[in-house]
């Protein structure tokens, strides 16, 4: 394929479109390091500026990854998610066909307060349990999840039950079944604790997310605060068109 310098498409558009094809295709498999500026300028008669705003944008959708004094390499695929149901991380991975894991940050009982009191229907001085576990997908990290839990839900809960393994699972067997939920997702940018934590650099761009899931009954059972890597996940919602 050739790019159409004649088109009113800008030529560094058609070009991230054939890196892309390429990508989605085959050509370019996952960790392929991508051909010079300098081969592309070649192949499509290009300046080198187009080229370079080109992969530019792809490394910054996440498609390709930069390392320095090495070149430019084809990025891991995104995980997709679906935010039509409320499922666990475990679960999550489960239908990826990938191996969830959970490693215990720390684990604490706090006062609830703030954001944490509100959306569990909490007073000042009730406790809950802060849960901080590093989540990862065969191996990788992922996210960094800070869930918290009222006290008097599980009020012998201890630490080594939950080292490991799925949160909800063992939430399940406690006899709390979860129904429902509501969470929010914004961008913002990893600390450097949370850097060092899922392996990427400081300040790179991560999806915050909050969400408060409920009993049958309708009481607020976690509260939970997520960083997610975003060069790692994609979230996709289903629209529905308006029926007024
Ligand atoms: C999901 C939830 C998190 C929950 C966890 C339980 C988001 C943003 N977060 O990751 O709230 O604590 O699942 O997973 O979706 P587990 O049962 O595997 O521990």
């Amino acid at each position: 394929m050739q790019v159409d310098k004649s088109s009113v498409i800008p030529i560094y558009h058609q070009l991230k479109k054939l890196i892309q094809a390429s990508i989605d295709n085959g050509d370019y498999p996952e960790g392929t390091c991508l051909p010079s500026e300098r081969e592309f300028c070649l192949k499509y008669a290009i300046s080198r500026m187009t080229v370079r705003q080109a992969i530019s944008e792809l490394v910054n959708e996440g498609l390709l990854r930069r390392e320095r004094g090495k070149g430019t390499f084809v990025a891991k695929p995104k995980l997709n998610q679906r935010l039509s149901v409320l499922s666990s991380f475990t679960e999550d991975m489960a239908m990826k066909n990938m191996i969830p894991g959970a490693q215990l940050l720390s684990f604490n009982i706090i006062k609830a307060v703030g954001l944490i009191r509100e959306n569990l229907y909490l007073s000042d001085n009730d406790d809950v349990y802060e849960i901080k576990r590093l989540r990862l997908a065969d191996n990788e990290p992922m996210a960094i999840e800070t869930s918290h839990i009222p006290v008097r839900i599980l009020p012998n809960l201890k630490q080594n039950q939950i080292q490991q393994g799925s949160l909800y699972a063992f939430l399940k067997k406690n006899g709390i079944i979860i129904s429902h939920g509501q969470q929010n997702i914004e961008a913002s940018l990893a600390s450097q604790q949370e850097a060092e934590q899922l392996h990427i650099r400081r300040n790179a761009p991560v999806l915050l997310i909050a969400r408060t899931v409920y009993d049958e009954h309708g009481t607020p059972i976690e509260y939970v605060r997520s960083v997610y890597r975003g060069d790692r996940y994609r979230f996709t919602i289903q629209l529905n068109a308006r029926k007024d």
